[in-house]
């Protein structure tokens, strides 16, 4: 007789299995895109602008070609002769692969060199003589729309300016109005700094191309193999069936591996012309400089508020500052991304939203790092504007977002730019986390410490975001809809291969995916292989960011294996010699109604799958299902910091951190636990001590770990979690994102700490990072202090 599987004991959903992928990764064993070596495999090397904004004379490869081991010296020129010089970015800008008429910002890929070695090409691309003539250097948005400020887009037919686009959402009209009718209005500007995925492995790409078969293979750092395939297509004319992009394990992504980088396309077109695989594998510093910046946004924000701490309206202006390129990685109707999620947990009558963008004389960028599309600036913002608001009615930080919080029965919910949210228990997780921290004891203990002169904050960040593009009606990037997709292939024994279109690159999808598998049809988790990354074995999807694998990939695993169950349940009824009305399922095992004892197991069903079907049955069982969300899912967090900051130095120290998070239902807790930890290690990061900026002449300041800080368990305060469970009313196993949440809803909690135990002193603002000497301004000279570049230097 066959029994009910226990749920956690199998591994399935809410168990807090031990990472899988973990046993090679500790090992030493992952495999990444460097550990690949190729027979005949050759190595590329990428030459870089030392300058921001210069006009190329000539570029003298002679000296470089004449080194032995030299096999392939690549310019602007000779990509042009094969179209290549540009190629088209995500956001329907065009993007230089290799320089041919000027270099637009420092770092920016000038020549390469394929060598016998990384060595030999390296010295080879130093052999490279190029002649500049340099050009003014933009910086900053206000320095792009300055009379007289030098194009930096030339290149393009129709630019006249260095504006990419204006754009808007919300109702203008209403929000005037709103304002109208204010008791006061409550202002702040703020400039969300440049900041860097800088994931431990950066980005690289080993291009095969086989003339025999012609088969292009592409080991690739990529997030969304299956983007990348399609756009290799479109770009190259190679058929997409004679593509396979495989995306090996991955260092870390964050973002940084989602846009398509000039190295790649370098890669392929080498092997292409060399009939010999080209590795190519990005440095720390190339890293840092050329690829995958996020945000740099400036804000003029604007709350109407009633004196009771009713918020009547937001306004809010953005300037984005793209870099040269626009190549932003997301949906193609929003411009700012989904900036306007801000104020979704608010119940706000009227809100307007402007944004500009602008090129300047920086590496393109701005939609990557834990982002899912700008919503990581949107949160800040709206979190930063909140605070000051409360402070400007003198109301308390906690009473002013209960007062403003959507309710537990308003749902659905349309928010004031236009979203619609679906559940959630907003005033629930607050109380959980003014709980957890004590919060009245700490009042009390901040005021009675700023009598001996101490400085203590509490600073409170509450947000829902959106996570898990599409549904494909309004998302799409390039035109390719935003769904995603699960195959389950159940063998004979019982075992099973399910392979996604999503990717993993950290996150434990080998692990939790086959929770769900477990979950729905109480196989042991261990009996599930999870394959994601390799275009030829895996189903189309649109791959793993704006923490849309859960929502989407994840849904499809459930679903698939409800179709593999419902097969699953006509063999069932034949073994038992029933009919199909007449089965039961219990976790695990088909049963007859009327006589519960007489089952049969999935896996008894897998094996008369390929052994003893019934008449007429196709064999087998597997499946596939593509998902296209009704809805993206709405996470939320309660994330509160106290600090203490020293008024002789600036510096200041956090004392504790309390996070609530109800992202629905958790598959895995421990999995979602790591997400919130390494989410709110990077939010105390960037609020902190990360620092990316630019000089005057365009010079890329932080271009290295000495400079741009990463936090390490020294540094990282300790963080106490709660979770609170409000399940996703439309995914099939009610779970919402939750990979981006604490980076995303994290900065603003450290930051508002630290203004608060500023509050008196006048300071509205200091720019992230908060770096100490940037504290000590403001404490003594008592104003404002931005971190927009250009940045003083030494010299
Ligand atoms: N999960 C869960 N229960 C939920 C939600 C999620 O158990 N209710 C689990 C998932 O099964 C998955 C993990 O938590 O194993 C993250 O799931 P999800 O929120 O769906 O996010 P994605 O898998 O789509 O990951 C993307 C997200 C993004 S966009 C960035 S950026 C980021 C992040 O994940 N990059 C990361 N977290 C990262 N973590 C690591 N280690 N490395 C990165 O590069
Ligand atoms: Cu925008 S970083 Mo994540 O969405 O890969």
């Amino acid at each position: 007789m066959t029994q009910a599987k226990d749920e956690i004991k199998i591994g399935g959903l809410g168990a807090s299995r031990k990472r899988v992928e973990d046993n090679r990764f500790i090992r030493g064993k992952g495999r990444y895109v460097d550990d690949i070596v190729l027979p005949g495999m050759l190595h590329m090397e990428i030459l870089r602008s030392p300058l921001a904004h210069a006009r190329i004379v000539s570029i003298d490869t002679s000296k470089a070609w004449a080194i032995p081991g030299v096999r392939l010296v690549l310019t602007g020129e000779m990509m042009a002769t094969r179209n290549l010089a540009w190629m088209p970015t995500l956001s329907y800008d065009t993007q230089a692969v290799l320089a041919t008429d000027k270099v637009r910002f420092q770092g920016q890929e000038v020549a390469c060199v394929v060598a016998d070695d990384p060595y030999i090409a390296k010295d080879a691309c130093e052999a490279i003589v190029v002649e500049y003539e340099a050009l003014p250097v933009i910086v900053n948005p206000t320095q792009a729309v300055a009379q007289g400020a030098p194009l930096i887009r030339d290149d393009k037919d129709n630019q006249h300016d260095n504006v990419i686009y204006n754009w808007e959402v919300g109702d203008k009209e209403a929000t005037d109005r709103a304002f109208a009718q204010a008791d006061r209005v409550s202002k702040l500007e703020l400039h969300y700094p440049r900041s860097h995925p800088s994931p431990i492995e950066c980005c690289g790409s080993i291009a095969d191309f086989d003339r025999s078969t012609s088969k292009l293979t592409v080991y690739m750092t990529s997030q969304a193999p299956h983007v990348i395939r399609a756009a290799v297509a479109l770009v190259s004319e190679l058929p997409e069936h004679m593509i396979r992009i495989i995306s090996p394990d991955l260092g870390g992504g964050f973002g940084n591996k989602v846009p398509i980088y000039p190295g790649y396309v370098m890669s392929i077109l080498a092997s292409i012309l060399l009939e010999r695989p080209v590795k190519w594998i990005e440095d720390k510093t190339g890293n840092l400089i050329s690829t995958g910046f996020a945000r740099d946004v400036y804000l003029k924000g604007e709350l109407a508020l009633r004196n009771d701490g009713k918020i009547l309206g937001v306004r809010m202006h953005t300037d984005a500052d793209h870099g040269a390129f626009f190549s932003d990685a997301q949906p193609s109707k929003f411009k700012i991304g989904l900036m306007h999620s801000a104020f979704s947990c608010y119940d706000i009558p009227a809100a307007h939203l402007t944004a500009q963008g602008v090129y300047t004389n920086k590496a393109p960028g701005g939609v990557a790092y834990r982002c899912s599309f700008r919503v990581t600036e949107a949160m800040y913002f709206q979190e930063r504007m909140v605070q000051a608001a409360a402070d400007d009615l003198g109301m308390d930080q906690a009473e002013f977002r209960r007062r403003n919080f959507v309710r537990d029965d308003d749902f659905p919910h349309r928010t004031p730019f236009g979203f619609l949210t679906d559940s959630g228990q907003y005033g629930k997780c607050l109380d959980v986390g003014l709980e957890a921290i004590g919060y009245a004891d700490f009042l009390r203990e901040k005021e009675e410490a700023k009598k001996r002169g101490r400085l203590l904050g509490i600073g409170i960040s509450t947000m829902t975001e959106p996570l898990g593009a599409g549904n494909s009606r309004e998302y799409d990037i390039l035109g390719m809809k935003m769904f995603d997709s699960a195959q389950l292939r159940v063998h004979m024994t019982g075992k099973a291969i399910l392979r996604t279109g999503a990717k993993t690159q950290g996150q434990g999808h080998e692990t939790t995916w086959a929770q769900i598998v477990a979950h729905e049809l109480g196989m042991p988790a261990e009996d599930i292989l999870v394959e994601e990354g390799d275009t030829d074995n895996t189903p189309f999807g649109l791959g793993t960011y704006a923490s849309r694998s859960t929502p989407v990939a994840g849904a499809a695993v459930a679903m698939v294996s409800r179709k593999i169950r419902a097969k699953a349940r006509k063999i069932a009824a034949h073994l038992l010699e029933v009919s199909e009305e007449d089965i039961e399922w219990e976790l695990g095992r088909f049963y007859i109604r009327s006589s519960p004892e007489r089952g049969v197991s999935i896996q008894e069903c897998a094996m008369a799958a390929y052994s003893n079907m019934p008449d007429g049955m196709e064999p087998g069982l597997e499946n596939v299902a593509y998902y296209d969300p009704p809805n993206l899912t709405w996470p939320f967090a309660c994330y509160i910091a106290t600090v203490e900051v020293d008024p002789v130095t600036g510096v200041w120290d956090v004392l504790r951190v309390v996070a609530v998070d109800d992202c629905g239902v958790r598959i895995n807790p421990m999995v979602v636990e790591g997400q919130i930890m390494g989410g709110l290690t990077e939010a105390y990061a960037m609020a902190s001590m990360q620092f990316i900026t630019f000089d005057a002449q365009g010079n890329c300041v932080g271009s290295n770990y000495m400079d741009y800080l990463l936090p390490t368990a020294w540094e990282t305060p300790g963080y106490e979690l709660h979770e609170v469970v409000t399940p996703c009313p439309h995914h099939p196993i009610g779970a919402k994102g939750i990979g981006e949440c604490a980076t995303v809803g994290g900065p603003a909690a450290f930051v508002n700490a630290v203004m608060d135990a500023l509050k008196g002193t006048g300071v509205r603002n200091i720019d992230m990072p908060l770096l100490p000497d940037r504290v000590y301004e403001a404490l003594t000279k008592r104003h404002d202090v931005s971190g927009a570049p250009p940045v003083k230097t030494d010299d």
